[in-house]
This record gives structure tokens, C-alpha cells and sequence, in this order.
């Protein structure tokens, strides 16, 4: 015997909702209704605020206002530099020629030297507590040192290259040419992290000489004549500050690169310079009206 299905069906009960159910009805409305407000909302604020930004990355660009320019020593391979109550400390790079150096930031002035060793190739420095730490190109050695005898106080190793090194308060910030910047512990330098770096949403290589203000990692980026402000939590470029024309054409012949960045928090300034540059350049860095955003 077959069976035949869904011949006969239950006949609809049309009833009227209670009313209790229909002011259930209305109250799901109204939170359906605000929810979708507020997503209307969130997205017009969101495509404002991108829409107000090209390129949609909040990219400020900065200009530097000179305050004064100082002497520096044209044979110095400027590969890190840094302040610290109230004098000037710089690495410099090439074999034979590598050294760590105090300046007086009025005169430019060398009141300290230590020349490295020949095999080593002088790179990043940075200022933990007394302890002063200077990277190696090639050699994957940290040396560090007394801050007021220059004495060598130890060694660590790293993998890789050195380029350029700061210390936020509580770690290392190591730069290695690409475009990752490595964390790194106060104690024995291990590795602590990576950030990538980005600037409008793509990888920025050659990150080179570093400092620490303002919550900010600000990077020289080898072979430009501009300098990068990054946010050390994401990685992205928030600023770029331009830093072309400093020298004259007089100045500029035999002149390399610029290279080295440090931080006064004294009197909130910026000193900058370059690899065998003749001068340094104390300076501010302000909102560059004529381009505002890029
Ligand atoms: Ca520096």
C-alpha cells in the first residue's frame, strides 16, 4: 500500500499576536533600527575621516625649522648619534677608522674618542642608563661601554647586520637595513619582537640610523633626504620629515649620506647630521604648511 504525502495539511490558525508579543515586536524594531543608525553612523564618520586623508594613512609631512648650525668633523662616518645631558655621543663606521666620540653640541667639538678596533665596522649607538651601546655592521656584536670613561664594559651578540639602535625606556629598537625593526631585551639583547614597518601600506626598506621622542621611533632611511616618524606599535610611518637642502652646493662635495638623529628633551630640538658632512644642525620639526598631507 502506497502512501500519499502532504495531502492533507493542518489548516493555518490565523490569530492575533497578544499584545505583550507585540510590544515585543515593536522594542526588536526599535533595536534593529538603532543598530542599523549606528552602523550608518560609524560608516559616514569612517569614510569622512578616510575620505578627509588621501591615501587614507593619516601621512604628516614635516618640515625642519633650523635653529643653529654646528661644526662637525669631516671625517667622521656618522652612523649613530645621541644626546644626553647636555653632550653629544656618535658612532662612527668604517674599518680603521671606527670610533665612539662625545661632542660638545656648541662647538661640535671631539672632548672624548675611542677608536675601534680595525675589524670592527662602528654602526647604531645607544644610551642605556651609563651603559652606552654601539653595533657592528657585519661583525653581530654589540660593544658597550662605560658613558663617562669610554671603557669596554662587555659584548653581546645578534644575528645579522647593524645599522641603527635606540632605546625607548625599556628595550633596544634595532634597525638592520631591511625594513624590520627587531626589539630587543636590556639584558643580554635578546631578541624581544619584530615590527614591520610600512609606509602608506608598503614595507619602507633601509631603515637606518634611530631615535626615541615622543612615543616615536624617528628613522633615517639610507640614501634619502628625508626622515620617518613610526609608531611603534603598528609599524606605520605617521610622519615624514623633510630634510633635503641642509648643506650648501659649497658644502655638499665629498659629503655621503644623511645619517644621525638625536633627541634634546630639554629643549624638545632634533640634531642632525651626515656621514663625513661638515656641519650638524640643531632643529625643530614643524607641520609643512605648503604640502599640509600627502
Ligand atoms: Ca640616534
Amino acid at each position: 500500500m502506497s502512501r500519499s504525502k502532504g495531502k492533507r495539511r493542518k489548516p493555518r490558525r490565523v490569530q492575533a499576536k497578544p499584545r505583550s508579543a507585540r510590544r515585543q515586536g515593536k522594542a526588536r524594531f526599535a533595536v534593529v533600527g538603532a543598530t542599523a543608525l549606528g552602523l550608518a553612523v560609524c560608516g559616514w564618520l569612517l569614510w569622512s575621516n578616510l575620505s578627509s586623508v588621501p591615501h587614507g594613512r593619516g601621512l604628516e609631512l614635516l618640515r625642519l625649522e633650523v635653529l643653529r648650525t654646528i661644526p662637525h668633523d669631516r671625517q667622521a662616518f656618522t652612523q649613530g648619534l645621541l644626546w644626553h645631558g647636555g653632550k653629544l655621543y656618535e658612532s662612527t663606521g668604517q674599518y680603521g677608522s671606527s670610533s665612539l666620540r662625545r661632542l660638545d653640541p656648541q662647538t661640535g667639538r671631539v672632548e672624548r674618542r675611542r677608536n675601534l678596533s680595525r675589524r670592527y665596522f662602528g654602526e647604531g649607538l645607544a644610551l642605556q642608563n651609563d651603559r652606552l651601546v654601539q653595533l657592528t655592521w657585519h661583525s653581530e656584536t654589540a660593544l658597550t661601554y662605560g658613558l663617562e670613561t669610554f671603557e669596554p664594559s662587555g659584548q653581546w651578540r645578534y644575528r645579522g647586520e647593524g645599522w641603527g639602535l635606540c632605546w625607548d625606556g625599556q628595550r633596544f629598537i634595532m634597525s638592520d637595513g631591511s625594513s624590520l625593526l627587531t626589539f630587543r631585551e636590556p639584558q643580554g639583547f635578546n631578541e624581544a619582537g619584530r615590527l614591520q614597518v610600512t609606509m602608506r601600506g608598503r614595507p619602507l626598506a633601509q631603515l637606518n640610523e634611530l631615535e626615541y621622542a615622543h612615543h616615536s621611533v624617528y628613522a633615517n632611511v639610507w640614501q634619502e633626504d628625508f626622515i620617518v616618524r613610526i609608531d611603534p606599535l603598528s609599524g606605520r610611518v605617521t610622519g615624514r620629515i623633510d630634510a633635503s637642502g641642509l648643506l650648501s652646493r659649497a658644502q655638499a662635495p665629498g659629503a655621503d649620506v644623511l645619517n644621525g638623529i638625536a633627541y634634546n628633551p630639554r629643549s624638545d630640538t632634533f640634531y642632525l647630521t651626515g656621514k663625513n658632512w661638515p656641519l650638524m644642525f640643531e632643529a625643530r620639526f614643524v607641520a609643512d604648511e605648503s604640502r599640509s598631507r600627502d
